[in-house]
């Protein structure tokens, strides 16, 4: 049976990819750190108690900022493959804690590294980086590829370019078997809150819903190359399936922009939206039909609005991914489409909303604020 250990096991892609693996038949152990309050909501249906016989999923308490403890569960694991995935993944968010953002995605790449050699484990232990299409930020081409010039834009992007180098580094200096998955967004209804395709969705459901009025967002024209987590998952373990250690873009290579997003979620829910304003007095979206799902949008209300607050000191205006060596060694498809997944994402994110609402019309009041 092989063993896997997971950095990032809570986040979106450590959840679908522990599943994956388990699936797979695989020993999972995954790093989780400690909260104040309970962090595993997205891998608790996996959970197995460690009191039952022969566990297969396995969580250590542990940080990516931590090298003695990296070395200690590697030690006790000693596992076939690593991935990770582990980071703070937030574009935005690295802005605020630059200094932060590179100790965990940049210097924690180095001490996973360097604990696997330090251990002697460098031609046992297979290593999974999670790469990145911010890699390209500025772009030099389109559609982005493998042979694409990195042109980082924000603090996450040059700290997950240290983390590319580095592994590239230890596979070519001490012959490891490591690769890079450089992932175009990838989305889920399981996508942190705070991303733009899941703000959007959770937004509009509870607006539909009458819970909240209006949704903010930044750049509303930024175009993005979206799939499907589930789908992205199956990639990384198969990168570390092949004879040779290479790395890899995964994308779809349709692109959208942040406004088709949000027109499509709309859609899905039933309201139609009409556009208020023009250029820089852009004001937004205001319901313009509302349909029998959206109970709570009026009509003539507006409830998509631009918030400079959320504009980025240096923006990724344009991803588009070229995935053709993946589809050529890897046999990648596709196979979510983006509409396909706005509707899963719609679905739960309703249900979720009409949840609150049967809460609140029994008297219970949940706050739903959204950062
Ligand atoms: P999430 O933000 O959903 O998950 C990140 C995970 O990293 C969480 O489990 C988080 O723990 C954990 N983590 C954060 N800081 C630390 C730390 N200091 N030590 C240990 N663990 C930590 O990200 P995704 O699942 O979306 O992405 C997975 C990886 O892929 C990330 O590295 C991301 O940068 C990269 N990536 C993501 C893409 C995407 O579109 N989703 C595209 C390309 C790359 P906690 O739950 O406690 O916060
Ligand atoms: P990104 O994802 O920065 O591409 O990084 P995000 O969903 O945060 O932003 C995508 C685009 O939408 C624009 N935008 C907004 N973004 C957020 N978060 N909130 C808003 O209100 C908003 N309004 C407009 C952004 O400016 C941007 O252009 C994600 C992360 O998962 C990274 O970890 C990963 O490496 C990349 O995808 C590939």
């Amino acid at each position: 049976m092989k063993k896997a250990l997971i950095t990032g096991i809570t986040g979106q892609d450590g959840s679908y990819l522990a599943e994956f693996l388990l699936e797979k038949g695989y020993e999972v152990h995954g790093i989780k750190r400690r909260a104040s309050s309970f962090n595993t909501s997205r891998i608790d249906h996996i959970y197995q108690d460690p009191h039952v016989t022969n566990p297969k999923l396995h969580l250590h308490y542990g940080d990516l900022t931590d090298t003695s403890n990296l070395t200690r569960i590697l030690a006790e694991v000693k596992p076939d493959e690593v991935y990770n995935l582990g980071a703070m993944s937030h574009v935005a968010v690295s802005f605020e804690s630059p200094e932060y953002t590179a100790d965990v995605d940049a210097i924690g790449t180095l001490r996973l590294l360097e604990a696997i050699r330090f251990l002697g484990l460098e031609k046992k232990t297979r290593f999974y980086q999670a790469s990145t299409s911010e890699l390209y930020g500025l772009v030099q081409e389109t559609p982005q590829k493998e042979t694409t010039p990195f042109y980082p834009r924000s603090p996450y992007a040059v700290a997950k370019m240290y983390a590319y180098w580095i592994t590239v580094n230890y596979r070519e200096a001490y012959g490891m078997y490591a690769c890079n998955g450089i992932l175009f967004n990838h989305e889920s209804p399981r996508r942190g809150e705070t991303f733009v395709t899941r703000k959007i969705t959770r937004a509009l459901a509870n607006i539909a819903q009458g819970l909240e009025p209006c949704l903010y967002l930044g750049n509303m024209d930024s175009l993005r190359d979206w799939g499907h987590a589930r789908d992205y998952v199956k990639m990384q373990w198969l990168m570390l399936q092949q004879e040779q250690p290479e790395d890899f873009v995964i994308a779809t290579g349709v692109q959208y922009s942040v406004r088709q997003f949000v027109e499509f979620a709309a859609k899905e829910l039933g309201i139609t939206l009409r556009f208020e304003g023009s250029g820089v007095d852009e004001k937004g979206y205001v319901a313009a039909v509302s349909g029998d799902n959206a109970p709570g949008a009026k009509v003539g209300d507006l409830i998509v609005a631009v918030d400079p607050r959320y504009f980025r000191p240096s923006e990724v205006e344009t991803l588009l991914g070229d995935p053709t060596k993946a589809k050529e060694k890897l046999g990648w498809v596709p196979e979510t489409t983006l509409q396909t997944m706005v509707e899963e994402m719609v679905r739960s994110d309703l249900a979720e909303s009409k949840k609150h609402v049967l809460l609140k019309s029994h008297g219970f009041d949940v706050s739903l604020s959204l950062e």
